[in-house]
């Protein structure tokens, strides 16, 4: 149990509520915080004594945010060895960027173990007493990790100027000390031939405000080159020293020039000679012996090797860089997979083989892979027990900087004190820091925004949890009128949350980029109305106002199909917004096409108007070159495949016949064999897992009398074909005249509706 906590829960028996609660939402969760019993009011005017001693950016951070004078309440401010804060000296934590805090009324005392931990104390301070009455406290503090922060190391859009600037505040205030500059779009950093030459002298003017600005947050800024794509290991000057090993020097000296004192070599998604390992360890040893030896300011080097996860992992490759290169270079290491959270057994396969704690790239919540998607839950799963097995943790964000922060303040928060760490509470707190004044409403679309597709390896759990309640509360009951007052009332407040979002002034750039979200959400939403209405048309035997309702459907896909974000000119890629992904969306689809299969088996006028199946629901055959489609039943995975057979199977004849049912909502089949209802996937084979209708359909067309099935789901629109008797996935994504076309033939004279 942690201190804090008991601590806390002790200070809430004697003290008011609103006021524990200002308390325990400190982030990062301190390592131990005793508070007293009795409030008193804020102090108006403070003294600082030894302004001039101690660390200038604590100083400045403190002079902006209280009031000072000649008198009030002494702030007594320095680090371990200064005169004014000997008497607690013994109390300072022997740790790196720790610190002592101590707030009672008459004085303050802030004292860090280093420059950096002086900050903390400052920081830990001001949230403290951000409110008008507040606790005497006694806080000793050090970070879990030593560096903690963010790689920049997405492809999109680069973060703006202003992004970066805000985003370093948000890192001082969060007490993160690491942000690695790598976006893989400035062609500075790489991918091309630019790595070599400088930044142009406006880009270089930017890069060093921003270096500065960095470091007043106590942000060790990091450069990273990305040179494999266009290395060569030659030595055409003969002086026995790789050419590119001097360009590399050079361009880290122009970054030395703008203030730059960290480096990072990234040899990530490149192919060909730069993947070379023993190369790679060369260039690092020069880099490391020519450049970071001689400079006495400059820390030890990062490496992002080409094998940067156990999935990538082959050959000699990481034994070569365990053993040839410097001990000194950092080795960066997304995981198991390049998109995991980090665990135990992560950290115990990789460290022995690269002989040294890995520094993690976490690749979350980076969506430069799923770029229709943001990633707003908590950050959650990844172990809390791995603190000593790393030498760093940095998070690679998404392309938009705002809001990757609700996931940012809780790695920050993770990263410092990682016992502690609850991945619930620190959600929450993000929520109300980045919107305090609509934290409510930022929930709801939180909540509806974070999981990636489903299969995927980043786990989330949580996405849309109020929702999947109602949804299976209403499926179970799906005639009674409780169920569907709970769903409008889900819908009604999807659509509040969406206004009050997109009329906030709380935080302008986080309005702005979560807007054409927002926006696909409040459609969905006003879908979800509808469709209510229809449900209630079909119960009143009202056909028009289903129709009505049906055609207002049409016009809010139209709307949806507009919203686009970072359509501007220079965009990587334009995302269309799909929130509500994992449960939202299938639900209104699956709501919509019962309805209208609901109407059709009711009316039989204005069918018309629905889009119409070329293959009506029902039961068929499955055939190619004659041969009849077979579910064997193997039980081997690898054997998990319908198969071909020449004879019809009269003892059981289900193996053979396929129920084909099309989705109104989506325009796309489902294929599922009768003998044990396991559905085909996209691949060919029978699907394990649960059925997932984004994944696992079809689209039909009709060609020559016969059909072309195309995977039609996130599994990649591919058309099948035959190898070996046996149904496959083709890397065919057209309607070609060489094309596989199978015969359906019905079981029935009729197929079953
Ligand atoms: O993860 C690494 C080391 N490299 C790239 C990143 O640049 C990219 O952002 C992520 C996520 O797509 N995947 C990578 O492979």
């Amino acid at each position: 149990m942690k201190k804090i906590n008991i601590l806390c829960l002790c200070a809430c028996f004697f003290f008011a509520l609103p006021l524990f609660g200002q308390q325990i939402s400190l982030s990062p969760v301190p390592q131990s915080a005793l508070f007293g019993k009795k409030t008193f009011s804020r102090p108006v005017t403070y003294y600082i004594d030894s302004k001039k001693t101690a660390d200038a950016d604590a100083i400045g951070l403190l002079m902006q945010n209280v009031k000072t004078g000649k008198s009030g309440v002494k702030i007594s401010i320095g680090k371990k060895g200064d005169a004014n804060v000997r008497d607690i000296d013994a109390q300072i934590p022997n740790i790196k960027e720790g610190y002592f805090l101590r707030i009672t009324p008459k004085r303050v005392i802030i004292a860090g173990s280093d420059d950096a931990g002086t900050f903390y104390g400052v920081q830990t301070f001001l949230q403290l007493t951000a409110s008008a009455r507040i606790l005497p406290v006694t806080i000793k503090d050090y970070p879990n990790v030593a560096a903690r922060g963010i790689v920049e190391g997405f492809y999109g859009n680069p973060y703006s100027f202003q992004d970066r600037l805000r985003l370093f505040a948000f890192m001082g205030h969060n007490k993160m000390n690491t942000y690695i500059y790598g976006p893989k779009d400035d062609p500075y950093h790489g991918f091309g031939t630019k790595w070599r030459d400088p930044y142009p002298a406006e880009q270089a003017m930017n890069m060093k405000k921003l270096i500065d600005a960095a470091h007043k947050n106590k942000v060790n800024f990091i450069w990273a080159v990305h040179p494999g794509n266009n290395i060569s290991w030659d030595d055409k000057d003969g002086d026995d020293v790789v050419d590119d090993f001097k360009a590399c020097v050079n361009k880290f000296r122009k970054m030395y020039e703008l203030g730059v004192r960290s480096f990072a070599v990234f040899f990530d998604d490149i192919g060909g000679i730069g993947a070379d390992a023993a190369n790679q360890a060369k260039m690092m040893n020069y880099l490391n012996k020519n450049f970071v030896k001689q400079m006495p300011d400059v820390h030890s080097l990062i490496l992002c090797p080409t094998q940067y996860n156990e999935r990538r992992t082959k050959g000699d490759y990481l034994n070569i860089l365990k053993t040839e290169m410097d001990s000194s270079v950092r080795i960066m290491w997304t995981g198991k997979s390049v998109i995991r959270q980090i665990d135990r057994e992560t950290m115990d396969w990789i460290n022995p083989r690269i002989g040294r704690k890995a520094y993690i790239w976490w690749n979350y919540p980076v969506t430069d892979y799923s770029v229709e998607r943001l990633l707003m839950g908590a950050v959650d799963y990844n172990g809390q027990d791995i603190a000593p097995q790393l030498s760093g943790f940095v998070s690679n964000p998404m392309e938009y900087a705002e809001a990757s922060k609700v996931a940012l303040f809780s790695i920050a928060d993770y990263c410092w004190n990682m016992g502690a760490y609850d991945a619930r509470a620190s959600w929450e707190k993000a929520l109300k820091y980045l919107m305090p004044g609509t934290t409510g409403a930022f929930r709801v679309f939180c909540e509806n925004n974070q999981a990636l597709n489903p299969g995927e390896f980043i786990r989330n759990d949580n996405e849309s949890a109020s929702f999947k309640k109602i949804v299976a509360g209403f499926k179970a009951d799906y005639g009674a009128q409780k169920p569907i007052a709970e769903l409008i009332h889900q819908f009604e407040n999807f659509r509040k949350a969406s206004a009050a979002l997109l009329a906030s002034s709380d935080n302008i750039p986080m309005r702005d980029e979560i807007q054409p979200w927002v926006k696909v959400f409040d459609i969905m939403a006003q879908k979800g109305l509808a469709m209510t209405s229809m449900w209630r048309a079909l119960v009143v035997k009202d056909s028009v106002a289903f129709i009505n309702e049906y055609q207002k459907l049409a016009l809010l896909d139209k709307e949806q199909a507009d919203v686009s974000s970072r359509g501007y000119k220079g965009s990587r890629a334009t995302a269309y917004p799909k929130p509500a992904n994992l449960v939202v969306l299938p639900f209104l689809n699956w709501f919509k096409d019962t309805l209208i299969k609901t109407y059709k088996a009711t009316y039989g006028y204005r069918a018309d108007i629905f889009p119409r199946p070329i293959v009506p629901d029902g039961k068929y055959l499955i055939k190619y070159g004659g041969k009849y489609l077979s579910n064997l039943q193997n039980a081997a995975p690898e054997n998990n495949r319908p198969v071909f057979i020449s004879e019809r199977d009269v003892n059981m004849p289900a193996r053979q016949e396929w129920m084909i049912t099309y989705n109104y909502a989506t325009n796309r089949y489902k294929i599922v064999n009768m003998l044990d209802g396991k559905y085909l996937n996209e691949n060919g084979e029978f699907g394990t897992g649960d059925y997932n209708p984004l994944r696992h359909n079809f689209l039909l067309y009709v060609e020559k009398d016969k059909l072309a099935i195309q995977n039609a789901g996130q599994g990649g629109h591919n058309f099948m074909g035959v190898a070996m008797d046996k149904v496959i996935g083709s890397a065919v994504k057209k309607l070609l005249p060489e094309s596989f076309l199978f015969e359906l033939e019905s079981t029935m004279a009729k197929p079953v509706q």
